[in-house]
């Protein structure tokens, strides 16, 4: 018998994208018409601004989801799950420091091949159970996660099956994601009773969210767009009710880092377990959302400490202020931060990918340092995205879909230490993954150029 190719990864992960968007079309309709709203002005962008950098083959299916798991068990099987789709873990986000008791990694493909198929991500949390002060109720919630099991069998058989041999024909990678839309959907009857639920709710709503339900569903996709500020103002002209203000970096000439924002989360009829079987009661559930997200270079460290500061200089946003208000405070407040793709460049902000232009005649005769190079038009360079996430702009996306609640901290120790064990791998640096994908074409023009760079 001739043994079947296996089915590559980056396609698995592409069905599986595709597979999660319909399914939360169908479950959250509001995502549906988000994703038109999106379509519509990327493509009156890409007509006005034909040139623009951003614009690739991927950005029509590009999207970032979430998920937050329970167990360090649910994670593990997440991270052999994801790994056949070749989603690795990557960054580290810490959001006890804002209140939140999750630990997070984004699960995502690391190669430029990869990204350039399909960047799909998914930000996973894991709840981080010795945050909740009251020991009563965090054991009650460990002994309810422990009963779950959140993946089909047939998931766990295949995961098995491709670790083993390596791979996964296409049947069973087609199998594989069919099974595995089971984890992420939504479930309208709570794993607890509305007692347990409302003590949860009342610790943390996240705890809510997280130990009562069978599994994680999905509780946001994000399409990628080419301009946030007019969707943000166009949302609320479609019928979809915006969150009050855009995070992260204000709109440049040069984006950067990552720009987001979305829709307030539904509050959707669920139903209690009761005290005996077959018994419900009804209540009312709030996680799921839409969001929208710009994309813009990826930040050096040195870039990131500037842009950290000046977050940090431009202070919160208050209720009274609005999206236009804090937009422009924003704009005054990053002035120091060059606005030009050579100033960021020769600053070493941001991280770019360097060819030969056209212009390269395959002799040098002048200086052969990059800036000479780059000056007489023979070699171009063009910004890195960032794939990455926000730790302090994810805080902001939890609160503003969780509503009043108190904030829950203590420093946990090896917190990052444990997560990997999980994993079963270390988390990779997302500034290691940028430096080498700039060091490699920076190889490759000393390569065709003989110039050492
Ligand atoms: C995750 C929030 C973080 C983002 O885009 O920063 C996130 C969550 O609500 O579970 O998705
Ligand atoms: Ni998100």
């Amino acid at each position: 018998m001739i043994a079947q190719p296996f089915a590559s990864p980056d396609d698995i992960r592409a069905t599986f994208c595709t597979a999660l968007s319909n399914m939360y079309k169908q479950e959250v309709p509001l995502y549906g018409d988000l994703i038109e709203l999106v379509n519509d002005v990327n493509a009156e962008i890409k007509k006005i601004k034909p040139d623009l950098w951003e614009i690739g083959d991927r950005l029509n299916v590009e999207r970032h989801g979430a998920i937050r798991l329970g167990t360090p068990a649910e994670l593990s099987m997440i991270s052999r799950l994801f790994r056949q789709m070749g989603m690795y873990p990557v960054g580290y986000y810490d959001l006890s420091t804002s209140g939140v008791p999750v630990h997070s990694t984004a699960f995502r493909p690391k190669t430029t091949s990869s990204l350039d198929k399909n960047p799909f991500r998914i930000f996973t949390s894991l709840l981080r159970l010795e945050l909740i002060p009251d020991l009563q109720l965090r054991a009650e919630a460990a002994e309810i996660l422990s009963q779950r099991d959140i993946f089909h069998p047939v998931v766990r058989e295949l995961v098995s099956k491709a670790e083993d041999q390596g791979g996964l024909n296409a049947e069973d990678a087609q199998e594989l994601v069919q099974h595995s839309l089971e984890t992420f959907k939504w479930h309208d009857r709570a794993l607890v009773s509305e007692d347990v639920y409302d003590q949860l709710k009342k610790t943390h709503p996240l705890l809510a969210d997280i130990v009562g339900f069978k599994g994680p569903h999905i509780n946001h996709l994000t399409p990628r767009t080419l301009d946030i500020d007019a969707v943000q103002r166009m949302m609320a002209e479609r019928g979809i009710p915006p969150k009050k203000v855009i995070e992260g970096p204000p709109v440049r000439e040069c984006p950067i880092l990552l720009r987001q924002t979305s829709f307030q989360a539904l509050t959707e009829p669920i139903l209690f377990a009761g005290a005996s079987p077959g018994e419900t009661s009804q209540g009312l559930h709030r996680a799921r959302f839409g969001e929208i997200e710009s994309r813009g270079a990826a930040l050096t460290r040195e870039g990131h400490a500037l842009y950290q500061s000046l977050m940090k200089q431009a202070g919160s946003f208050t209720p009274t202020d609005n999206n236009d208000i804090w937009q422009s405070k924003l704009s005054r407040t990053f002035s120091p931060f060059p606005d030009t793709w050579d100033s960021i460049r020769r600053a070493n902000l941001a991280y770019f990918r360097y060819s030969l232009s056209s212009a390269f005649e395959g002799t040098i005769q002048s200086g052969c340092s990059l800036d000479q190079l780059i000056k007489e038009g023979k070699v171009t360079f063009t910004p890195i995205v960032y794939e990455d996430f926000l730790p302090a702009s994810a805080a902001g996306i939890f609160q503003s879909n969780l509503g009043e609640h108190s904030k829950l901290t203590t420093e946990g120790l090896n917190a990052r230490e444990e997560m990997e064990l999980s994993l079963g791998r270390k988390i990779q640096d997302y500034f290691d993954l940028y430096e080498e994908i700039q060091r490699n074409s920076l190889r490759e023009v000393q390569r065709l150029t003989g110039c050492r760079l």
